[in-house]
């Protein structure tokens, strides 16, 4: 039995909590492998909303296992928080939801440093979202860090130890800070995560995949905010790429699968860093406007612009993607033409692949297309497809050279119109 993997090919919030919600129910076991608590996934589930951090998005499906993989960076406050509500509001997790050994921990000083990193970057600061998710994968490379499987034996002396040194760079950095009411809550959390059943998550997923359970892996972030791909340094801390599900979940290469990768008809980013198809102008208002793009986390504006197909082809190939599926091209239902970037110029020479340095200088070259105004958020097949939205299907499937499996015309579960 082979795994899939859903992640998204942009700067995040391509729509990926909607997607694994429309594919959970043909999958036996959901499992996120990288990020943390900075990741929102967002879900329309009757008639609530829910937005996701730390838990898979099977969880709203009964039948489900769900697994925060040793990729994972768990911080058992947020954690804490995003359970309880959702225990509230009628789901059982305990059950259902199961937590690797190896994950790391996300402590309250991590948190502040992540703040106080920024803040020593000054004009050069990533715009982070403040979790704590650059110092706790720092922690764990650089072999300091401590994972949940810490909490079950001698925690306290192994937390004050790691707290310590962090209180020493905050010392060194002259950063203020006030750690009371974030610690004892935090300590409290560290109570409630001990309910949950933790496991090595390597060894279970492997045997699911032996008793052909059927097991999907639910990317955070996109691919360029990849650690090693992404726009570095403007990037996330960790391998938001397919091949992060083999290292945050312990499967091996040749059992992945499908990898469906997840984009909108548009592009957004939000934080800091470059954006080469970036729109300044009153269409980037309409965008964003229409798009509702704002963050899932921290509320925070997205950067709008047109779709950039040089920096999609670059995330088709390091992701070797065999599906892709098109979040939102409703937003766009209303325009007169739609552009799509095919090309870069950098300092009067062209790109048609992604360059080293995306910083400075960027100039997308675009081709126009014409819209196909008509609203499409009724639309239930693909035979009511307007003419010029084949067109622009097609255009992209050739530029990409991966079939568009699904177009999600809405935010609802039943504006998703599967093509295969
Ligand atoms: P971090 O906090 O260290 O991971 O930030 C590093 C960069 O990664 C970006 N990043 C994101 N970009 C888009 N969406 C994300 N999740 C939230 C959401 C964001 C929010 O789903 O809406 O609510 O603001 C996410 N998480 C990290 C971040 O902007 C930095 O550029
Ligand atoms: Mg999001």
């Amino acid at each position: 039995m082979k795994v899939d993997v859903l992640l998204g090919l942009q700067w995040g919030d391509e729509g990926k909590g909607k997607i694994v919600d429309v594919l959970t129910p043909k999958y036996d076991v959901v499992a996120r492998f990288q990020g943390g608590p900075n990741a929102g996934h967002t879900l329309k589930f009757e008639g609530e909303k829910y937005v996701l951090r730390s838990i898979p998005s099977g969880i709203f499906q009964g039948d489900k296992v769900n697994i925060i993989g040793n990729g994972v960076v768990l911080d058992p406050s947020l954690f804490k928080d995003e359970a309880v509500a959702l225990e509230a509001s009628g789901h059982n997790l305990k059950e259902r939801l199961f937590i690797s050994k190896k994950a790391h921990l996300i402590l309250p000083t991590h948190r502040i440093l992540d703040a106080a990193y920024e803040a020593a970057k000054g004009d050069a600061k990533v715009g982070t979202t403040g979790k704590g998710i650059g110092p706790t994968y720092t922690d764990k490379i650089s072999r300091n860090g401590l994972r949940v499987g810490d909490i079950l034996s001698d925690f306290t002396s192994k937390y004050n130890k790691l707290k310590a040194r962090h209180e020493e760079i905050l010392k060194s950095l002259n950063y203020k800070y006030d750690l009371s009411e974030l610690e004892s809550k935090w300590m409290e959390a560290i109570s409630y995560l001990k309910e949950f059943t933790l496991i090595d998550s390597e060894i279970e997923i492997n045997n699911f995949l032996l008793k052909e359970k059927s097991v999907l892996c639910e990317g955070a972030q996109g691919t360029m905010l990849d650690i090693d791909f992404g726009s570095y340094p403007f990037v996330t801390s960790s391998n938001t790429v397919s091949a992060g599900a083999c290292t945050g979940l312990g499967v091996a290469p040749n059992r992945i699968g499908e990898v469906f990768g997840i984009f909108k008809a548009y592009c957004t980013r939000v934080g800091e860093g470059p954006f080469p198809t970036e729109l300044f102008d009153e269409v980037g208002e309409k965008i964003c406007d229409l798009g509702g793009e704002y963050g899932a986390v921290t509320g925070r504006k997205r950067r709008c612009g047109w779709i950039d197909l040089i920096a999609l082809k670059y995330a088709v190939m390091i992701n070797g993607v065999t599906k892709l599926i098109m979040m939102k091209s409703d937003v766009l239902d209303s325009f007169e033409t739609i552009k799509a970037c095919i090309a870069y110029d950098v300092n009067g020479k062209e790109y048609d692949y992604l360059p080293y340095d995306i910083a400075d200088g960027v100039k997308p070259i675009y081709v126009e297309l014409p819209g196909w105004k008509v609203d499409m958020t009724s639309v239930t097949s693909e035979n009511e497809f307007p003419e010029e939205f084949n067109a622009y299907i097609s255009f992209l499937e050739q530029e990409l050279g991966v079939p568009i499996a699904i177009v999600s015309v809405g935010p609802d579960r039943e504006q998703t119109i599967i093509r295969d």
